[in-house]
């Protein structure tokens, strides 16, 4: 991999950490408000999935960073957490719903499980208009319990459907450990019997990027869905009001220990890793700058976007 994809890649998950933090500070402060799940620790599954995925993406409601290296600007990605019109969702969809039709984004979902179906919906138009670049659908491990999950691994593979389903594996749905809930640790055992599964180690994002160019390139060749099971671990509760209190030191300290953003820095010349913080730094500045000055959206304007309006013809 050359430097200058190298340090993308470290831009983005360094842009995401910051972003995060960004996020989680106004938060706490009463700036933002309704649900906010942070990405602190996934950022090489997020940021390598999406740079190197090229088609439609279809993600969890833990989305933001995924949204930012998608190349939703920051600035629009927090004005969507403080609830303004100049949010890419126009304010309306808050933390799990960023949304841009533009980029082949289709955001998160609330319902754990609930865009898996969709996206299978997605790859299915995909196929019938000849189009061949693929879905890509991320969810996360606790979601592969969801009977939509099953349901949709069998229309993909039956129908031969060009989509790329990929799982976060962080072993948490909530506080709840993934022994609890599943008769597998690892969860491409339940899609094996359906298509091929590849493992990657989630908090490495240049594994993340070559698995993901690599299923994609498979996708592309009409040979229909794979599975990849990124492993990877969240820093932080499952949301800001989780105080994460199921998950012992010790293992929070093994966690932190497979950070991302440190394992890429030591390939990174310490000039530009310098110089990339504090360009990162004054952006997200700027972005939270932005978010406070934006307008809140107009009460008149409730029922604005609720049916069909321009966007959804890039959809279909
Ligand atoms: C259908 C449904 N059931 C339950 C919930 C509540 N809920 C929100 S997130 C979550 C855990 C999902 O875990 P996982 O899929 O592993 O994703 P992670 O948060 O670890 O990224 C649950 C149970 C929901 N939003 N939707
Ligand atoms: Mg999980």
């Amino acid at each position: 991999m050359d430097d200058e994809l190298l340090e993308d890649l470290y831009y983005y998950m360094l842009l995401g950490r910051y972003f995060e933090y960004g996020a989680k500070e106004n938060y706490l402060q009463g700036n933002i408000s309704g649900f906010l799940h942070l990405d602190i620790g996934q950022e090489a599954l997020s940021v390598g999935a999406m740079k190197a995925f090229e088609g439609d993406v279809f993600t969890t409601y833990r989305e933001h960073v995924m949204a930012i290296a998608r190349g939703i600007s920051i600035k629009s990605v927090m004005a969507e957490l403080f609830g303004k019109i100049d949010g890419v969702s126009k304010g309306r969809g808050g933390s799990m719903h960023m949304f841009s039709p533009e980029l082949n984004f289709y955001g998160g979902d609330a319902i754990v499980g609930g865009h898996i179906p969709n996206a299978v919906g997605c790859a299915y138009a995909r196929k019938y208009q000849g189009i061949d670049t693929g879905t890509l659908v991320v969810f996360g491990d606790g979601a592969t319990n969801c009977g939509a999950f099953f349901e949709s691994i069998n229309i993909a593979s039956v129908n031969k459907l060009p989509i790329l389903f990929l799982c976060e594996n962080n072993k948490y749905a909530i506080g709840t450990h993934i022994s609890k809930v599943s008769s597998f640790e690892k969860q491409a055992q339940k899609a094996k019997i359906y298509m091929p599964t590849m493992e990657v180690d989630g908090m490495d994002v240049v594994a993340v990027y070559e698995t993901v160019t690599q299923a994609q390139g498979y996708i592309k060749e009409g040979n229909g869905p794979i599975f990849v099971e990124a492993m990877t671990c969240r820093f932080e509760g499952h949301s800001i009001s989780d105080s994460n209190q199921y998950r012992s030191s010790q293992e929070m300290e093994l966690c932190k220990a497979q950070d991302p953003i440190e394992k890429l820095k030591a390939h990174i010349n310490k000039d530009v890793a310098k110089s990339l913080e504090q360009k990162v730094i004054n952006e997200i500045e700027m972005a939270v700058k932005f978010a406070k000055e934006s307008e809140e959206p107009d009460i008149k304007d409730l029922k604005k976007y609720m049916y069909t309006q321009e966007g959804l013809k890039h959809v279909i």
